[in-house]
């Protein structure tokens, strides 16, 4: 049974679309839900989701202070009700959160196990009440017509994990996570879940002097087969994601970025079973460009979804910020786009609030402003590859290439060896090669009209 208490957002109606030109900050200027883009509507493109962790779950602490936010259902929380029953909390919550996504219009959520529902004092009695909260949440699914972009679940939080889940030197800790991810995915599966996502949250190591990395990487590496095993064993059909992230909370995470875990998805023989879902700020962590991550998965055949989250380029952690930078959301878009765009993935706005944005509507403020960036971003990368130039020019910049099949393709019949182009080249005096301009200003700024101009 799906409760029905106060709306929590009682003062705010669905957001609209009104254009460019409107000054209501309570509608969308970019974000044109049905308007057909390539081919696809910007939501088929955009597939946007909320997240129930920092959005509903956390109360506005952080590590020097107390929670500042206005979340009655969260007793840490400023307005936090230390009267309430933990169930009944976690409805008002769930309420709350559903309330929220229909109004702001996006199509997906993702929680994490513990996000929707309280503990239990056993791990069955946990597993009681997260069920209870699984049907109260398909209740709600089916009533507003939200999906689940991804489950997963927290086995970082607990003191229990603090030296790492499927990482940790004793195995009963292996276990524990694993009978966690098993009734997730479960949940994740009766929910129709595009996806599920493995963030490796305490996977990582402070100090070598304590730990053995062959031995963490190898349980790290025999978890995830376990993971895709059940997949097939329940006939879960949407995707597995690995998140990568190079550090926090340890100092070392070893899902360090997209090139480190495709190596070892394919060490552990999970290359065409995995995927990766990139956090912006991940990448920008882990000394990359957002698009950058995009093009290596893209590249990798491993491109799962996004977490649209951005960090400040002065601030050395993961701040989840709602993304702001239109040039950055483009060249990210880009990517995506000549990857061919989502298939199970998305959006999703793995965002916070800064803990001093108390009032309910900031997080309305935040998640529009983040939808439009990423809609403006869409239609700038959308006109550049329209228009062709960029590509048009880079296409161009490798054509000497393809008349060299001899060099690229060692079973060419007339392939060379590196003895051979030496001798070529010894053997002609008049080659002598010339550099050519790589035009990247001139690049830049033609995507700076791309953006200014695109509407
Ligand atoms: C933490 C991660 C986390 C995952 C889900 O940095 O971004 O929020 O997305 O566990
Ligand atoms: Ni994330
Ligand atoms: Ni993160």
């Amino acid at each position: 049974m799906t409760s029905s208490p106060e709306p929590f957002f009682g003062n705010i109606d669905a957001i609209a679309y009104e254009g460019p030109e409107s000054d209501n900050p309570l509608a969308f200027r970019w974000y044109d839900a049905g308007r057909i883009i390539m081919g696809k509507t910007m939501a088929e493109h955009l597939r946007f989701g909320v997240c129930y962790w920092h959005s509903f779950a956390w109360d506005g602490s952080d590590i020097f202070g107390h929670g500042t936010l206005d979340r009655p259902w969260n007793p840490a929380s400023r307005t936090g009700n230390t009267t309430i029953d933990p169930l009944d909390a976690a409805k008002l919550k769930m309420a709350a959160a559903f309330e929220f996504i229909e109004k702001l219009g996006a199509p997906f959520f993702s929680f994490h196990d513990i996000d929707i529902a309280p503990a239990g004092s056993s791990f069955r009695e946990t597993c009681g009440h997260f069920d209870e909260m699984v049907d109260e949440a398909a209740g709600h699914m089916d009533r507003t017509g939200i999906k689940l972009l991804w489950g997963t679940t927290n086995a970082f939080s607990h003191p229990r994990f603090m030296a790492g889940a499927a990482t940790n030197p004793d195995p009963d800790l292996f276990a524990y996570a694993a009978a966690q991810v098993a009734h997730c995915m479960n949940a994740t599966h009766r929910l129709g879940g595009a996806n599920y996502v493995l963030w490796g949250g305490r996977e990582g190591y402070e100090t070598l002097l304590n730990t053995d990395m062959s031995r963490e990487l190898d349980q790290l590496g025999r978890f995830l087969n376990m993971v895709v095993e059940h997949k097939h064993a329940i006939g879960f059909e949407g995707a597995l994601l690995i998140e990568p992230k190079p550090m926090e909370p340890t100092k070392h995470q070893y899902d360090y970025d997209v090139a480190t875990v495709y190596g070892f998805l394919q060490r552990y023989g999970l290359d065409n079973e995995i995927k990766v879902n990139i956090e912006v700020n991940h990448a920008t962590l882990s000394g990359h460009d957002f698009h950058h991550e995009v093009a290596t998965a893209v590249h990798s055949g491993i491109f799962g979804s996004i977490d649209a989250n951005a960090g400040d380029d002065r601030l050395g952690w993961d701040l989840d910020l709602f993304p702001k930078s239109v040039e950055q959301m483009t060249l990210g878009m880009l990517e995506i786009l000549r990857g061919g765009g989502f298939t199970t993935g998305g959006l999703m706005f793995d965002t916070k609030l800064r803990r001093m944005s108390i009032e309910r509507d900031d997080l309305f403020h935040g998640h529009i402003g983040a939808m439009d960036t990423m809609a403006r971003s869409l239609l700038a990368a959308a006109s550049i590859l329209e228009d062709g130039e960029i590509d048009r020019r880079r296409t161009a910049r490798y054509a000497g290439w393809d008349a060299e099949q001899r060099i690229l393709d060692g079973s060419h019949p007339a392939a060379v060896t590196l003895q051979q182009l030496h001798d070529e080249v010894i053997g002609d005096d008049s080659f002598d090669p010339q550099p050519v301009s790589g035009r990247q200003e001139a690049l830049e700024n033609l995507v700076a009209r791309h953006i200014e101009r695109a509407r």
